[in-house]
């Protein structure tokens, strides 16, 4: 109740702000996009993490409004960068509330628009469990996504269904390979292998979160995995922080 209130006047005064962690190319070392992330900002609290506000956000029905203020920031700040010369895409993360909604897509366009940033420029992060067994017509959704230009990652793939045939069928352009595969790299777990090989296949990205080290980044690369992401290159960072990082290591 009280985290509900200290929620809606938060989304009223906008008290959240968005880092951004680097996605890299395996092979180049050069920062091909960036993951935003939301963090708040609270008057008394300080810096709180989006494990313990995410759920009460859908619960209350604000995260709606939260994500209106999610695209709009992503998209000024995408814009930002690419006025900089660094024209890089920005993944936003979609709760299934957001997406289940009939005027979500039309939403998220007619947001976008006011900022400059093209959708193109814009992947849409969606959990596996958002496409399977849900009451609602999930590729229609992905579909629209896909002509309206943004393109769409599949997060914390390996951990939801294993029906594995929507991945040809729907406009997906990269997994995102949960980072409890990654950590399974050193003992030569094979699963990973597959994801990677599954990409190949049927010629999609492929993405390994929460990278650490430099064994795993080398294992990465010598096993044709596209980019990265991880506390090995850069935490999650302000805005700031992301145009220096871009600055000074390219
Ligand atoms: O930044 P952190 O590692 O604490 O993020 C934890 C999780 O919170 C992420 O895996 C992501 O799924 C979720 N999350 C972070 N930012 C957002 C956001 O802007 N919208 C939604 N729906 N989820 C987010
Ligand atoms: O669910 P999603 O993949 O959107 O969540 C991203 C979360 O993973 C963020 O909260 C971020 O802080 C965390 N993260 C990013 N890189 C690493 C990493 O290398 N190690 C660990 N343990 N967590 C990471
Ligand atoms: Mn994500
Ligand atoms: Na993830």
């Amino acid at each position: 109740r009280a985290l509900e209130k200290d929620l809606a006047r938060a989304v009223e005064n906008k008290e959240f702000c968005l880092y951004y962690q680097p996605r890299v190319d395996c092979q180049t070392q050069k920062v091909v996009s960036a993951e935003a992330l939301m963090r708040w900002q609270h008057p008394e609290k300080g810096l709180v993490f989006p494990g313990e506000f995410i759920g009460a956000l859908e619960d209350t029905g604000l995260i709606h409004r939260a994500g209106d203020w999610i695209a709009d920031r992503a998209g000024r700040d995408q814009r930002k960068l690419a006025d900089m010369g660094y024209d890089i895409p920005i993944s936003i993360n979609i709760s299934p509330k957001q997406f289940e909604r009939p005027d979500f897509v039309n939403r998220l366009t007619a947001g976008l628009a006011k900022t400059g940033c093209p959708n193109d420029r814009l992947e849409i992060e969606i959990t596996e469990s958002m496409l399977m067994g849900v009451g609602f017509d999930a590729k229609a959704i992905l579909m629209d996504l896909c002509r309206a230009g943004f393109s769409i990652a599949v997060d914390d793939f390996g951990t939801g269904y294993s029906n594995l045939a929507y991945i040809q069928d729907y406009p997906i352009s990269s997994l995102k390979v949960d980072r409890s595969f990654v950590n399974m790299i050193e003992d030569q777990s094979s699963v990973i292998n597959l994801i990677l090989s599954l990409c190949r296949l049927i010629g999609i990205s492929a993405v390994a979160e929460g990278v650490e080290t430099i064994d795993q980044l080398a294992w990465l690369r010598m096993n044709h995995c596209d980019q990265y992401q991880g506390f090995l290159y850069s935490r999650p960072v302000p805005l700031e922080s992301l145009i220096e990082l871009l600055t000074s290591r390219h």
